[in-house]
């Protein structure tokens, strides 16, 4: 079996009992890897005075991790700047918010510069090379112009946007054609797929055949839709530790006999937290029986605190969160519990478990974790209710959640209130096929999906897709 070279922007030593919020990314590769000979090569998080591209050599639990340091110039451009200011906000469908400066561009080329001088003498012929998301994208460009003619795949974990918005990227059709370079490119669902296909055959006047297969002036790269899962063998067994068992329990506790309604996100303006609120707070004026009845649970650790719109959805939602409980709330009650920290897994998964409702809201998201946890997270005889947004890549295969749009505040109140009315025979038909398709599309057939498909074997098209236009509540 070849080895296998994951690249990514982070690299996260396996910590099996983390404490706080792992990216979604980091979840899914410490499942994946520990399988795996090989390599995880990536930023270490730290800073250096000089870049010297020296390598630490990490082995635990079964995989070697590999990290470099960066200048602080390089995180302020690469990291910060283009891809945190200019790519996540523009592929997640925000112009409005993207930044496009000279010196981001030039540090992201800088940075995937240094990744591929560095990386290239740890790669071995027959390795096969596995490059992740939007902060490298020009990276496998970069490899191959170091002489590397391994098999090398690109999976991008956030959505592609439709073609009328991607040129509004300065340059774009540079970073599209570095991405020719790679065997194979992998999306989280049809519609991303969808959107890159529109942009290949529009604007680099190129060729999509039915298989999945793209041809640009003669050079061929295989492209297909790769649904990322969570490990639900390991979300189950953190449903058994003591520590979920006394999340459960002081959730219980502490909310006496009311219904819980949680979300749980990085804080980001991509995951609809303020919609959300304003969906809920529509849900109280609408439903006065609920008071007292219900309080929402959001958890949500800051992320990404050095990029100046972070510190913007943080001071809104602290205003909005405030003003909704002013509005509200009684002594004895508090609508929304809004809590800024991460939590373990274990914690998680308990918390998950004590909630009649879960309200995952995103504005845009590649796929969303969260709402696969929650579903993996259910008790079968008595289990909650998602609702989800339909603009999350999940809502392509969770289509017996209460699929909405999060930026309608009554359908965001509508779907609040079928959820907590929700007949048990109900709830048990929705979760039963909810976690059917959490348990089949999971973390592991998410990999050998792709690595299959990077290693040659046949790629399979994607599924047609349910329908998710009507709101089912
Ligand atoms: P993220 O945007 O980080 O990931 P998501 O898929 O929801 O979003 O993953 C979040 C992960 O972080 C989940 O595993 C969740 O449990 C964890 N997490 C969130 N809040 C937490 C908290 N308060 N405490 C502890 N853990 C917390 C990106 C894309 C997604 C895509 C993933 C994987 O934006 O669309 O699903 O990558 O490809």
């Amino acid at each position: 079996m070849s080895r296998l070279i994951v690249i990514s922007n982070r690299v996260s030593t396996p910590k099996p009992r983390s404490a706080g919020a792992q990216g979604g990314l980091a979840v899914a590769l410490s499942a994946a890897l520990r399988e795996y000979r090989g390599i995880w090569f990536g930023w270490s998080g730290g800073k250096t005075d000089e870049f010297t591209g020296q390598i630490n050599l990490h082995r635990e639990d079964g995989v070697t991790t590999a990290t470099i340091d960066l200048e602080e110039q390089d995180v302020d451009e690469y990291y910060n700047g283009y891809a945190n200011r200019t790519l996540w906000p523009l592929f997640h469908y925000r112009i409005d918010l993207a930044e496009y400066d000279r010196s981001f561009g030039s540090g992201y080329e800088r940075v995937n510069e240094r990744f591929a001088e560095t990386v290239t003498p740890l790669v071995e012929p027959d390795d096969l090379v596995w490059v992740h998301d939007y902060h490298l994208i020009p990276l496998g460009q970069q490899l191959r112009q170091r002489g590397l003619r391994n098999r090398i795949g690109f999976f991008l974990h956030i959505p592609w946007p439709p073609h009328r918005l991607m040129v509004s990227l300065p340059f774009h059709q540079r970073l599209v054609r570095s991405m020719l370079a790679y065997d194979l490119i992998g999306f989280q669902c049809a519609e991303w797929l969808e959107s890159f296909h529109h942009y290949i055959t529009r604007e680099l006047g190129g060729t999509v055949f039915d298989d999945g297969m793209i041809e640009v002036d003669g050079r061929r790269v295989q492209t297909a839709a790769f649904p990322i899962g969570v490990d639900v063998a390991e979300f189950e067994a953190a449903m058994e530790t003591q520590d979920a068992r006394n999340a459960f329990e002081t959730l219980k506790r502490s909310l006496e006999d009311k219904k819980v309604v949680i979300g749980v996100d990085r804080l980001d303006y991509s995951k609809g937290i303020e919609e959300r609120f304003l969906g809920y707070r529509r849900f109280l004026e609408e439903n006065p029986d609920w008071h007292g009845k219900v309080s929402l649970l959001q958890i949500a650790p800051p992320s990404r605190g050095e990029v100046h719109t972070y510190e913007t959805i943080r001071d809104t939602l602290d205003g909005l969160s405030g003003r909704i409980n002013g509005e509200f709330a009684h002594v004895d009650w508090v609508p929304i519990r809004y809590v800024n920290q991460g939590y373990p897994r274990e914690g998680l998964a308990g918390f998950y478990r004590a909630s009649d409702v879960a309200l995952v809201t995103p504005l845009r998201d590649g796929m969303n974790l969260v709402a696969k946890e929650y579903v993996a997270a259910q008790d079968p005889a008595d289990p909650g209710v998602l609702i989800l947004s339909r603009f999350a890549g999940a809502a392509h295969q969770l289509g017996e959640a209460i699929l909405i749009n999060p930026y309608s505040k009554d359908e965001v109140s509508d779907a609040i209130r079928s959820a907590l009315t929700m007949p048990k025979a109900e709830r048990r038909r929705r979760w039963e096929a909810l976690i059917d398709n959490v348990r089949r599309e999971d973390v592991l057939s998410w990999r050998h999906a792709f690595v299959a498909a990077l290693a040659g074997d046949q790629v399979e098209t994607p599924e047609p897709e349910p329908e998710t236009g009507e709101v089912a509540v």
